[in-house]
């Protein structure tokens, strides 16, 4: 409580604290500052953090502060966020020869069938192998190109077997047209080894131009319907009770049922793969970005509280070294996840035909397109320090003279926290930007 009131004031933090049970959405970004201050200063004192969402990791640092080493608590908390980056996702793509699966898997990952990267497509396939293609930017994430069970003329538990389904976190089974037996016995053995399945139906832009094509009524929402209910029904024939199935198109991820899949998977997984599936996925909707968002937003209250930590190491210069080289870092992870990195854009102006040039032309913040270095995060700290940092510099430094190392800690949590959220707020907002852009929507955010 304490620690707390170092970084507001007692009017806000009562205000705060004096709901139950506080929606973080609602709270403006200096009370969730605040708000973020007081549960970090509650694991750091060791008290009843009420709304007890540190992980176990982080509260394991406990235990290096209560012994006076938040040295070693800085470590437990890096600790905890190189293992968020190293959670694996192993995802299945399988299905007949033809039906797209390779397509699938560089769709995607955001990657062109030309790119070296790329999974070869368009080719009969004739080997048994399985291979891993990992996501080109989060290399944790793999999609593994599954021979279709038909090449490989084994029964489905024996193909399972063969693949190696344990480390699968789920399959997805693809078809161009109806799903067969096959596709079925698989699913059925899949469900045996408690493992998830989903359906996906292919190259729906085929369908859609043949309609148009031919229907003088064509209606798009009953053309996907249609579809949509002939694959459920031949899934029920032949013995899947409640099946979904999604229709997707290698060339519009953002059109028909992809965002669908995206969050029936994301509500699937266990908690701790949400996000990993979160950052893989490209922005094919503007809740995507909003989410990514908000998970970047969720993590900045480590990063504050690791450098408040480095911050009460008495080394002279420390705490500015470490903090600077990690927000770089964090800042480059933004432009990983929102794509707008040059090799992203330059892949995205192609897939849509936007001019590259055009793409770059919405974005606003300095940061995008940029090799971010100390200097130049330096250099823009600089330049932001009227309205942010100085904020921060006279709330701290109100105290220094009479508590030290505390508001030293309270001070490098702000201005981290500041400086994080503002970048993050900036970027996310270019992404928007770029989003509709790429889409031809009207670009105003
Ligand atoms: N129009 C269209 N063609 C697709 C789609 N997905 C795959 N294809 C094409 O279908 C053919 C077979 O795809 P591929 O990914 O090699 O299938 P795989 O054998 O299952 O790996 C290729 O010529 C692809 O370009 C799609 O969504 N729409
Ligand atoms: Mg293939």
């Amino acid at each position: 409580m304490f620690f707390a009131s170092l970084s507001c004031s007692p009017a806000v933090f009562l205000e705060i604290f004096s709901c139950s049970s506080p929606s973080l959405d609602s709270l403006p970004e200096d009370h969730l500052l605040s708000f973020e201050f007081y549960q970090f200063s509650c694991v750091w004192t060791n008290m009843d953090d009420p709304f007890d969402s540190y992980p176990e990791e982080i509260k394991e640092c406990q235990q290096a502060l209560m012994n006076n080493d938040p040295a070693a608590a800085a470590a437990k908390i890096q600790e905890y966020l190189e293992k968020q980056k190293n959670i694996p996702l192993n995802i299945a793509v399988t299905g007949e020869t033809g039906s797209g699966k390779s397509s699938f898997v560089n769709a995607v990952r955001g990657i062109d069938d030309e790119d070296e990267r790329a999974a070869p497509t368009g080719c009969v396939e004739t080997t048994m192998e399985v291979t891993p293609y990992p996501h080109p930017k989060y290399p944790n994430v793999i999609f593994w190109d599954l021979p279709g069970i038909g090449t490989t003329n084994f029964p489905a538990d024996k193909y399972l077997e063969h693949v190696g389904f344990e480390k699968f976190d789920f399959f997805i089974i693809i078809s161009a047209d109806r799903f067969r037996e096959n596709d079925v016995k698989l699913a059925q053995e899949i469900q045996k080894m408690e493992k998830k399945f989903y359906f996906v139906r292919s190259k729906i832009d085929h369908n859609i131009q043949d309609e148009k094509r031919s229907k003088k009524n064509f209606d798009a929402e009953k053309t996907l319907t249609r579809i949509r209910e002939d694959c459920i029904q031949g899934l029920q024939k032949l013995g899947i009770e409640a099946p979904q199935v999604f229709l997707v198109s290698k060339f519009e991820l953002h059109l028909y049922d992809f965002s669908l899949l995206h969050e029936t998977l994301e509500r699937e997984l266990p908690d701790h793969k949400k996000n990993v599936l979160l950052f893989a996925m490209p922005n094919i909707n503007r809740e995507i970005i909003k989410k990514k968002k908000e998970a970047f937003q969720a993590k900045i209250k480590y990063f504050a509280g690791l450098s408040a930590l480095v911050a009460g190491v008495p080394v002279p210069g420390l705490s500015a070294t470490v903090d600077l080289r990690m927000m770089v870092t964090v800042i480059e992870g933004y432009l990983r996840g929102f794509g707008l990195d040059k090799s992203s854009l330059q892949r995205l102006a192609d897939s849509t035909d936007v001019p590259y040039e055009d793409l770059i032309a919405v974005i606003k913040s300095p940061v995008a397109l940029n090799k971010i270095t100390v200097d130049f995060l330096l250099n823009l700290m600089a330049k932001m320090s009227n309205t942010h940092l100085l904020m921060a510099v006279e709330e701290g430094s109100r105290f220094i003279p009479l508590i030290g190392i505390p508001a030293a800690m309270s001070l490098s949590f702000t201005v981290t926290y500041r400086t994080l959220s503002f970048f993050l707020n900036e970027l996310a907002d270019d992404a928007q930007r770029v989003f509709k852009k790429a889409l031809g929507l009207d670009t105003a955010v």
